[in-house]
Protein backbone atom coordinates (compact mmCIF):
# COMPACT_ATOMS: atom_id res chain seq x y z
CA UNK A 1 0.00 0.00 0.00
CA UNK A 2 1.24 3.42 -1.03
CA UNK A 3 0.97 6.03 1.61
CA UNK A 4 1.86 9.84 0.96
CA UNK A 5 2.63 11.58 3.96
CA UNK A 6 0.66 14.85 2.94
CA UNK A 7 1.21 16.12 6.92
CA UNK A 8 1.49 14.92 10.41
CA UNK A 9 -2.28 14.28 10.63
CA UNK A 10 -3.51 14.43 6.60
CA UNK A 11 -2.45 11.40 4.95
CA UNK A 12 -3.98 9.56 1.73
CA UNK A 13 -3.37 5.81 -0.06
CA UNK A 14 -4.94 4.07 -3.12
CA UNK A 15 -7.81 1.61 -2.59
CA UNK A 16 -7.58 -1.26 -5.24
CA UNK A 17 -10.84 -2.49 -6.82
CA UNK A 18 -11.42 -6.24 -5.65
CA UNK A 19 -11.61 -6.79 -9.31
CA UNK A 20 -11.11 -4.91 -12.01
CA UNK A 21 -13.88 -2.51 -12.48
CA UNK A 22 -15.84 -2.11 -15.94
CA UNK A 23 -13.77 1.28 -17.52
CA UNK A 24 -16.29 4.14 -18.60
CA UNK A 25 -15.69 3.19 -22.14
CA UNK A 26 -17.53 -0.67 -22.01
CA UNK A 27 -20.21 0.83 -19.33
CA UNK A 28 -20.67 2.90 -22.23
CA UNK A 29 -21.11 0.54 -24.60
CA UNK A 30 -22.89 -1.86 -22.52
CA UNK A 31 -25.29 0.44 -21.31
CA UNK A 32 -26.23 2.20 -24.62
CA UNK A 33 -26.63 -0.47 -26.90
CA UNK A 34 -29.57 -1.92 -24.32
CA UNK A 35 -32.67 -1.74 -24.10
CA UNK A 36 -34.24 0.81 -22.67
CA UNK A 37 -30.89 2.49 -22.97
CA UNK A 38 -28.78 3.47 -19.85
CA UNK A 39 -25.61 5.28 -18.57
CA UNK A 40 -24.46 5.28 -14.79
CA UNK A 41 -25.32 7.85 -12.65
CA UNK A 42 -21.37 7.77 -11.53
CA UNK A 43 -20.84 9.31 -15.05
CA UNK A 44 -22.30 12.41 -14.09
CA UNK A 45 -19.29 13.63 -11.56
CA UNK A 46 -16.88 15.52 -13.54
CA UNK A 47 -15.71 19.00 -12.22
CA UNK A 48 -18.65 20.68 -13.40
CA UNK A 49 -21.00 17.59 -12.64
CA UNK A 50 -19.93 17.90 -9.17
CA UNK A 51 -20.44 21.45 -8.85
CA UNK A 52 -24.04 21.21 -10.03
CA UNK A 53 -24.41 18.88 -7.83
CA UNK A 54 -23.88 21.38 -4.99
CA UNK A 55 -26.15 23.58 -6.96
CA UNK A 56 -28.93 21.18 -6.50
CA UNK A 57 -28.70 20.37 -3.10
CA UNK A 58 -29.14 24.53 -3.20
CA UNK A 59 -32.12 25.21 -5.21
CA UNK A 60 -35.82 24.95 -2.79
CA UNK A 61 -36.90 21.54 -4.37
CA UNK A 62 -33.96 19.29 -3.52
CA UNK A 63 -34.96 18.76 0.32
CA UNK A 64 -32.67 15.39 1.16
CA UNK A 65 -29.26 17.25 1.47
CA UNK A 66 -30.51 19.85 3.79
CA UNK A 67 -32.91 17.71 5.34
CA UNK A 68 -30.10 14.91 6.25
CA UNK A 69 -28.31 17.81 7.36
CA UNK A 70 -30.54 18.97 9.93
CA UNK A 71 -30.73 15.61 11.64
CA UNK A 72 -27.14 14.79 11.70
CA UNK A 73 -26.77 18.36 13.52
CA UNK A 74 -29.57 17.15 15.75
CA UNK A 75 -28.52 13.59 16.35
CA UNK A 76 -25.22 13.72 16.25
CA UNK A 77 -23.81 13.84 19.75
CA UNK A 78 -26.13 10.79 20.56
CA UNK A 79 -25.09 9.50 16.91
CA UNK A 80 -21.24 9.46 18.49
CA UNK A 81 -22.37 8.77 21.25
CA UNK A 82 -23.89 5.62 20.73
CA UNK A 83 -21.37 4.57 18.27
CA UNK A 84 -18.34 5.54 20.40
CA UNK A 85 -16.26 5.35 17.17
CA UNK A 86 -12.01 5.17 17.48
CA UNK A 87 -12.42 4.83 13.22
CA UNK A 88 -14.77 6.48 11.13
CA UNK A 89 -14.90 5.75 7.80
CA UNK A 90 -17.35 7.50 5.16
CA UNK A 91 -18.43 6.08 1.58
CA UNK A 92 -18.45 8.68 -0.41
CA UNK A 93 -17.43 11.52 1.50
CA UNK A 94 -16.90 14.22 -0.73
CA UNK A 95 -16.38 17.23 0.38
CA UNK A 96 -17.07 15.79 4.05
CA UNK A 97 -19.06 18.71 4.71
CA UNK A 98 -22.22 17.30 6.30
CA UNK A 99 -19.55 15.00 8.24
CA UNK A 100 -18.67 18.26 10.41
CA UNK A 101 -22.12 17.80 12.28
CA UNK A 102 -20.35 14.43 13.55
CA UNK A 103 -16.77 15.66 13.93
CA UNK A 104 -18.17 18.79 16.13
CA UNK A 105 -19.86 16.04 18.26
CA UNK A 106 -16.53 13.96 18.57
CA UNK A 107 -15.13 17.14 19.63
CA UNK A 108 -17.84 18.09 21.92
CA UNK A 109 -18.10 14.83 23.74
CA UNK A 110 -14.06 14.23 23.83
CA UNK A 111 -14.38 11.16 20.92
CA UNK A 112 -10.98 11.08 19.32
CA UNK A 113 -11.61 9.56 16.22
CA UNK A 114 -9.54 8.84 13.20
CA UNK A 115 -11.45 10.29 9.84
CA UNK A 116 -11.13 7.70 6.99
CA UNK A 117 -13.04 9.01 3.83
CA UNK A 118 -13.31 7.44 1.18
CA UNK A 119 -13.91 9.26 -2.69
CA UNK A 120 -12.74 9.13 -6.25
CA UNK A 121 -11.51 12.36 -5.92
CA UNK A 122 -8.33 12.52 -4.54
CA UNK A 123 -8.25 16.73 -5.12
CA UNK A 124 -11.56 17.14 -3.48
CA UNK A 125 -10.89 15.00 -0.03
CA UNK A 126 -7.25 16.31 0.53
CA UNK A 127 -8.58 19.76 -0.19
CA UNK A 128 -11.40 19.38 2.44
CA UNK A 129 -9.05 17.51 4.76
CA UNK A 130 -6.68 20.28 5.27
CA UNK A 131 -8.94 22.38 6.58
CA UNK A 132 -10.74 19.62 8.56
CA UNK A 133 -7.39 18.68 10.23
CA UNK A 134 -6.98 22.93 10.96
CA UNK A 135 -10.74 23.57 12.06
CA UNK A 136 -10.08 19.93 14.45
CA UNK A 137 -6.48 19.57 16.52
CA UNK A 138 -6.98 16.23 17.67
CA UNK A 139 -8.67 15.01 14.09
CA UNK A 140 -6.15 12.71 12.58
CA UNK A 141 -7.33 11.74 8.75
CA UNK A 142 -6.23 9.35 5.87
CA UNK A 143 -8.16 10.05 2.70
CA UNK A 144 -8.98 6.84 0.69
CA UNK A 145 -8.19 7.29 -3.02
CA UNK A 146 -10.55 4.58 -5.08
CA UNK A 147 -14.44 3.45 -6.33
CA UNK A 148 -15.98 1.84 -3.21
CA UNK A 149 -18.31 0.23 -5.85
CA UNK A 150 -15.31 -1.61 -6.16
CA UNK A 151 -15.40 -3.39 -3.04
CA UNK A 152 -14.14 -2.43 0.72
CA UNK A 153 -11.63 -5.40 1.50
CA UNK A 154 -8.86 -3.87 0.58
CA UNK A 155 -9.66 -0.58 2.76
CA UNK A 156 -6.57 -0.40 5.00
CA UNK A 157 -8.49 -0.05 8.49
CA UNK A 158 -6.43 -0.75 11.99
CA UNK A 159 -7.49 -4.09 13.42
CA UNK A 160 -8.40 -2.51 16.70
CA UNK A 161 -10.98 0.14 17.53
CA UNK A 162 -14.46 0.52 17.11
CA UNK A 163 -15.83 1.48 13.58
CA UNK A 164 -18.65 3.66 12.37
CA UNK A 165 -18.97 3.34 8.77
CA UNK A 166 -21.28 6.38 7.26
CA UNK A 167 -22.99 6.08 4.25
CA UNK A 168 -25.19 9.40 3.45
CA UNK A 169 -26.62 11.50 1.11
CA UNK A 170 -29.05 9.02 -0.01
CA UNK A 171 -26.64 7.46 -2.37
CA UNK A 172 -27.73 3.89 -1.34
CA UNK A 173 -30.98 4.70 -3.26
CA UNK A 174 -28.37 4.35 -6.57
CA UNK A 175 -28.31 1.10 -6.26
CA UNK A 176 -30.57 -1.22 -7.94
CA UNK A 177 -32.01 -3.52 -5.15
CA UNK A 178 -29.74 -6.64 -5.46
CA UNK A 179 -27.25 -3.94 -5.72
CA UNK A 180 -28.05 -2.62 -2.52
CA UNK A 181 -27.86 -5.79 -0.82
CA UNK A 182 -24.51 -6.71 -2.03
CA UNK A 183 -22.99 -3.45 -0.83
CA UNK A 184 -24.68 -3.18 2.48
CA UNK A 185 -23.14 -6.82 2.29
CA UNK A 186 -19.69 -5.28 1.64
CA UNK A 187 -20.20 -2.54 4.74
CA UNK A 188 -21.16 -5.08 7.18
CA UNK A 189 -18.28 -7.42 6.34
CA UNK A 190 -16.07 -4.76 8.14
CA UNK A 191 -18.22 -4.56 10.79
CA UNK A 192 -17.27 -6.67 14.10
CA UNK A 193 -19.21 -6.68 17.82
CA UNK A 194 -20.45 -3.06 18.02
CA UNK A 195 -19.41 -1.38 15.08
CA UNK A 196 -22.14 0.73 13.98
CA UNK A 197 -23.15 1.85 10.10
CA UNK A 198 -25.16 5.19 10.04
CA UNK A 199 -26.98 5.32 6.61
CA UNK A 200 -29.20 8.34 5.18
CA UNK A 201 -32.08 7.19 3.26
CA UNK A 202 -35.19 9.12 0.91
CA UNK A 203 -37.87 8.36 2.09
CA UNK A 204 -41.27 7.67 -0.45
CA UNK A 205 -43.71 10.17 -0.12
CA UNK A 206 -46.04 12.29 -2.42
CA UNK A 207 -45.36 12.72 -5.88
CA UNK A 208 -45.03 15.82 -6.46
CA UNK A 209 -42.72 16.43 -3.54
CA UNK A 210 -40.44 13.23 -5.04
CA UNK A 211 -40.86 14.96 -8.88
CA UNK A 212 -40.25 18.71 -8.06
CA UNK A 213 -36.91 17.49 -6.17
CA UNK A 214 -35.67 15.62 -9.61
CA UNK A 215 -36.97 18.67 -11.87
CA UNK A 216 -36.18 22.17 -10.00
CA UNK A 217 -37.71 25.01 -11.41
CA UNK A 218 -34.62 27.10 -12.40
CA UNK A 219 -33.28 24.19 -14.19
CA UNK A 220 -30.24 22.95 -12.49
CA UNK A 221 -31.13 19.37 -12.21
CA UNK A 222 -31.86 19.44 -15.79
CA UNK A 223 -28.11 20.48 -16.50
CA UNK A 224 -26.91 18.49 -14.13
CA UNK A 225 -28.46 15.42 -16.45
CA UNK A 226 -27.46 16.61 -19.58
CA UNK A 227 -24.44 16.97 -18.19
CA UNK A 228 -23.40 13.00 -18.72
CA UNK A 229 -23.88 13.42 -22.38
CA UNK A 230 -20.94 16.28 -22.19
CA UNK A 231 -18.64 14.12 -20.41
CA UNK A 232 -19.20 11.50 -23.02
CA UNK A 233 -18.52 14.19 -25.60
CA UNK A 234 -15.06 14.76 -24.14
CA UNK A 235 -14.31 11.35 -22.78
CA UNK A 236 -14.84 9.23 -25.68
CA UNK A 237 -15.34 11.89 -28.77
CA UNK A 238 -18.27 11.53 -28.97
CA UNK A 239 -21.11 13.84 -30.84
CA UNK A 240 -24.33 13.73 -28.99
CA UNK A 241 -25.86 17.26 -29.20
CA UNK A 242 -26.56 18.16 -25.50
CA UNK A 243 -29.00 20.80 -25.84
CA UNK A 244 -31.64 18.53 -28.11
CA UNK A 245 -32.14 16.68 -24.78
CA UNK A 246 -34.72 16.73 -22.59
CA UNK A 247 -34.50 16.21 -19.21
CA UNK A 248 -37.27 14.34 -17.48
CA UNK A 249 -37.89 12.81 -14.02
CA UNK A 250 -40.65 10.66 -13.07
CA UNK A 251 -41.21 8.46 -9.86
CA UNK A 252 -42.13 5.01 -10.12
CA UNK A 253 -44.28 4.07 -7.25
CA UNK A 254 -44.61 0.24 -8.16
CA UNK A 255 -40.56 0.06 -7.90
CA UNK A 256 -40.50 3.13 -5.19
CA UNK A 257 -37.62 4.83 -7.02
CA UNK A 258 -37.35 8.32 -9.00
CA UNK A 259 -35.51 7.36 -12.81
CA UNK A 260 -34.22 10.44 -14.48
CA UNK A 261 -34.09 10.17 -18.19
CA UNK A 262 -32.89 11.86 -21.22
CA UNK A 263 -35.25 12.16 -24.09
CA UNK A 264 -33.92 13.16 -27.45
CA UNK A 265 -35.62 15.89 -29.22
CA UNK A 266 -35.13 14.71 -33.12
CA UNK A 267 -33.89 11.84 -34.99
CA UNK A 268 -29.84 11.74 -34.58
CA UNK A 269 -27.03 9.56 -35.22
CA UNK A 270 -24.09 9.91 -32.55
CA UNK A 271 -20.50 8.62 -32.87
CA UNK A 272 -18.84 7.34 -30.68
CA UNK A 273 -14.96 8.23 -32.03
CA UNK A 274 -13.17 6.56 -29.04
CA UNK A 275 -15.60 3.34 -29.37
CA UNK A 276 -15.45 3.30 -33.12
CA UNK A 277 -19.27 3.15 -32.60
CA UNK A 278 -22.08 4.74 -34.02
CA UNK A 279 -25.53 5.26 -33.13
CA UNK A 280 -29.17 5.88 -34.12
CA UNK A 281 -31.21 7.61 -31.90
CA UNK A 282 -34.77 7.68 -32.63
CA UNK A 283 -37.24 11.42 -31.97
CA UNK A 284 -38.14 10.99 -28.53
CA UNK A 285 -36.06 7.99 -27.57
CA UNK A 286 -34.97 8.04 -23.75
CA UNK A 287 -31.70 7.22 -21.81
CA UNK A 288 -32.30 6.48 -18.20
CA UNK A 289 -29.19 8.15 -16.45
CA UNK A 290 -30.49 7.52 -12.24
CA UNK A 291 -32.58 5.17 -10.51
CA UNK A 292 -32.94 7.15 -6.81
CA UNK A 293 -34.33 4.47 -4.63
CA UNK A 294 -36.68 5.72 -1.84
CA UNK A 295 -37.65 3.45 1.46
CA UNK A 296 -40.53 3.18 3.90
CA UNK A 297 -39.24 2.23 7.39
CA UNK A 298 -40.54 -1.48 6.33
CA UNK A 299 -38.47 -1.69 3.23
CA UNK A 300 -35.32 -0.02 4.90
CA UNK A 301 -35.24 -2.54 7.65
CA UNK A 302 -35.92 -5.59 5.03
CA UNK A 303 -33.23 -4.55 3.26
CA UNK A 304 -30.86 -3.85 6.06
CA UNK A 305 -32.01 -7.70 7.44
CA UNK A 306 -31.04 -9.01 4.16
CA UNK A 307 -27.36 -7.68 4.38
CA UNK A 308 -27.65 -9.19 7.82
CA UNK A 309 -27.91 -5.93 9.58
CA UNK A 310 -30.20 -4.77 12.32
CA UNK A 311 -31.53 -1.06 13.32
CA UNK A 312 -30.13 0.21 16.40
CA UNK A 313 -31.81 3.78 15.70
CA UNK A 314 -33.74 5.50 13.83
CA UNK A 315 -34.01 9.72 13.42
CA UNK A 316 -36.56 10.69 11.18
CA UNK A 317 -37.44 14.08 9.68
CA UNK A 318 -40.84 15.68 9.98
CA UNK A 319 -43.41 13.58 8.51
CA UNK A 320 -40.40 11.17 7.62
CA UNK A 321 -39.14 12.80 4.67
CA UNK A 322 -36.04 11.59 5.37
CA UNK A 323 -34.27 9.01 7.53
CA UNK A 324 -30.92 8.46 9.25
CA UNK A 325 -30.14 5.17 10.89
CA UNK A 326 -27.94 3.62 13.39
CA UNK A 327 -27.33 -0.54 12.30
CA UNK A 328 -24.96 -2.90 13.69
CA UNK A 329 -24.43 -6.53 12.68
CA UNK A 330 -27.63 -8.93 13.77
C1 LIG B 1 -26.34 11.88 -4.80
C2 LIG B 1 -27.40 9.96 -5.69
C3 LIG B 1 -28.11 10.84 -3.63
O1 LIG B 1 -30.30 10.50 -6.01
O2 LIG B 1 -30.84 12.26 -4.91
C4 LIG B 1 -29.77 14.57 -7.20
C5 LIG B 1 -28.24 12.50 -7.00
N1 LIG B 1 -29.66 13.27 -8.90
N2 LIG B 1 -30.58 15.05 -8.16
C6 LIG B 1 -30.02 11.58 -5.52
C7 LIG B 1 -29.21 13.43 -7.67
C8 LIG B 1 -30.49 14.28 -9.18
C9 LIG B 1 -28.60 12.13 -5.60
N3 LIG B 1 -27.62 11.20 -4.96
Amino acid sequence: MAITQTGARLSSSEVAPEQPLASLADDVRTGLLSRPRWLSPKYFYDDRGSALFEAICATPEYYPSRTEAALLEAHGQEIIEHAAPDHMLELGSGSSRKTRHLLDACDALDQSCQYWPFDVSAQMMLDAGAQLVADYDWLALHALIGDYTGGLTNVPLPEDGRRLIVFLGGTLGNFEPGEARAMLEQIAGLMRGDDQLLLGVDRVKDTATLEAAYDDAEGVTADFNRNVLRVLNRELEADFPVDDYRHRALFDRDKARIEMRLGAGHAHRVTLATLDTAIDIDAGEEIVTEFSHKFTPDTLAALLESAGLAMDRHFEAEGGAYSLVLARRA
